[in-house]
């Protein structure tokens, strides 16, 4: 067995450290206590911060000094629209010293006669290494004050909070029904994608068997669909790279699709595309040329001619419009932020979304997600183990701006963008 990596959880609420392990074991990681370092230690840093990160970060500080190991910190609490988002960061101290319910008592008291009943709870992690390194993640789940106390299960202010996606209060939820929606699955998810861009090695992987398929299998699709499965792989395609062609001959292989619509964005999809790249018209040549020759492949212009900006969800609708069952392709990366993404409402409940994993270690990770969409909004998802080719097309246009890129680029693109003089300048 390989080695887990452990955290040192600065906490003392039983609650939220049941909770951690659960989030974190399909991950490999183990949680310590400060009490097994020391057992005299009366673990209780003062946390003075104003926000919850500073908290998070006083009490990771204070594990790391007393430990001397990655720490892990997690500040929480309740914030209520109608109370000014009170008991926000005073959420454990709130009415002084009561128990957990005399704070909920509490707060009903306080909600009397309030229309809005809007809240949401935040979790914000922090996360410290001996060598200063420091990711912090926040995750909130939104939900309602209830009229009275609900349930048993959880621990705080579950009880008069209700989670509408599911109708019952947090209470009444399973550990593992609360561990797929709550403020503090959602933060896990996030840090742990975070370490997985900036430090990988040190991160928690998800132990290998946990890969695969999640949802469905990719073969359930190829028997015998009702309708035919059409996979859309979208981007800015600036340009098209041996890696995407790669991954979309994967996805097509692996998901039995009976059509894969490449779709070439007229903008980036989150961001700017880089001052000097190439308009949308060629890049949809370079994608025709890189896309078009694969089997079941068809490259489409209908993002690049629309007028108005275009979303996932409009690309979705269009082709559902055009019949079959659209199969979202992301990279793992992409698939992991699908929740911020517009007007998710619309579309996860009624697409497919196939991830492509970098390898099988990723596989906790993206299981843990998967989980949520699929319990927030019924998604199915499809795993592709994909190994992609290393290389970006920012790293390509760098490369393309000083005479080279050649091997990563299908030879056509290439002949296109050296014939058009395309990616010229120095990037
Ligand atoms: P540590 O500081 O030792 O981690 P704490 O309980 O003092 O534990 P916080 O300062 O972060 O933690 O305060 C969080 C409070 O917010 C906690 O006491 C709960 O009342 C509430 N809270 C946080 N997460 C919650 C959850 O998932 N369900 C219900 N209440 C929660």
């Amino acid at each position: 067995m390989r080695d887990a990596p452990a955290f040192v959880l600065a906490t003392n609420n039983a609650g939220k450290r049941r909770e951690m392990e659960a989030l974190l074991a399909p991950w490999g990681v183990t949680l310590r206590l400060p009490s097994d370092f020391d057992s005299g230690v009366d673990f209780a840093p003062e946390e003075t911060g104003a926000k919850f990160l500073d908290n998070a970060r006083i009490k990771a500080k204070a594990a790391l000094a007393l430990t001397g190991l990655p720490s892990l910190a997690d500040d929480s609490g309740l914030e209520v629209d109608a109370l000014g988002g009170a008991p926000g960061v005073f959420s454990a101290r709130y009415g002084g010293d009561l128990s957990p319910a005399g704070r909920n008592a509490l707060l009903l008291r306080e909600m009397e006669g309030k229309e809005n009943r809007a809240a949401r709870f935040v979790c914000v992690l922090c996360c410290l290494f001996p060598d200063g390194r420091e990711v912090v993640a926040e995750g909130t789940c939104r939900g309602e004050i209830l009229m009275s106390p609900r349930g048993s299960g959880g621990f705080g202010y579950d009880p008069v909070f209700y989670v509408p996606s599911l109708g019952r209060a947090m209470a009444e939820l399973s550990d593992g029904e609360k561990n797929r929606i709550s403020h503090r699955a959602k933060a896990v998810a996030s840090l742990m994608q975070k370490m997985s861009k900036t430090n990988g090695s040190q991160a928690g992987k998800p132990p290998e068997g946990h890969v695969g398929n999640i949802g469905k299998t990719p073969e359930s699709h190829v028997g015998k669909p009702p309708q035919s499965l059409v996979g859309f792989f979208g981007g800015s395609f600036n340009p098209p790279h041996n890696g995407h062609v790669s991954a979309a001959l994967r996805a097509i292989d692996a998901l039995g699709l009976d059509k894969l619509v490449v779709m070439t964005a007229r903008e980036a999809p989150h961001k700017q595309l880089p001052p000097g790249s190439p308009p949308p018209e060629h890049r949809l040549a370079m994608a025709r040329l890189a896309f078009e020759h694969l089997p079941r492949c068809e490259v489409s212009d209908w993002e690049i001619r629309r007028a108005a900006p275009t979303y996932t969800v409009d690309t979705l609708a269009h082709l559902r419009a055009g019949g079959g069952i659209p199969v979202l392709v992301v990279g793992s990366d992409m698939f992991l932020t699908l929740h911020e993404w517009k007007r998710t409402d619309e579309f996860l409940p009624v697409t497919r979304v196939a991830v492509l994993l970098r390898d099988a270690l990723q596989g906790g990770h993206v299981r843990h997600y998967a989980s949520f969409l699929s319990e927030r909004y019924g998604t199915d998802v499809d795993c592709v183990v994909h190994t992609p080719v290393v290389i970006s097309s920012t790293q390509l246009r760098a490369a393309l701006g000083t005479g080279g890129g050649r091997d990563h680029l299908p030879a056509a693109v290439y002949e296109y963008i050296v014939a058009n003089g395309l990616y010229r300048r120095p990037w």
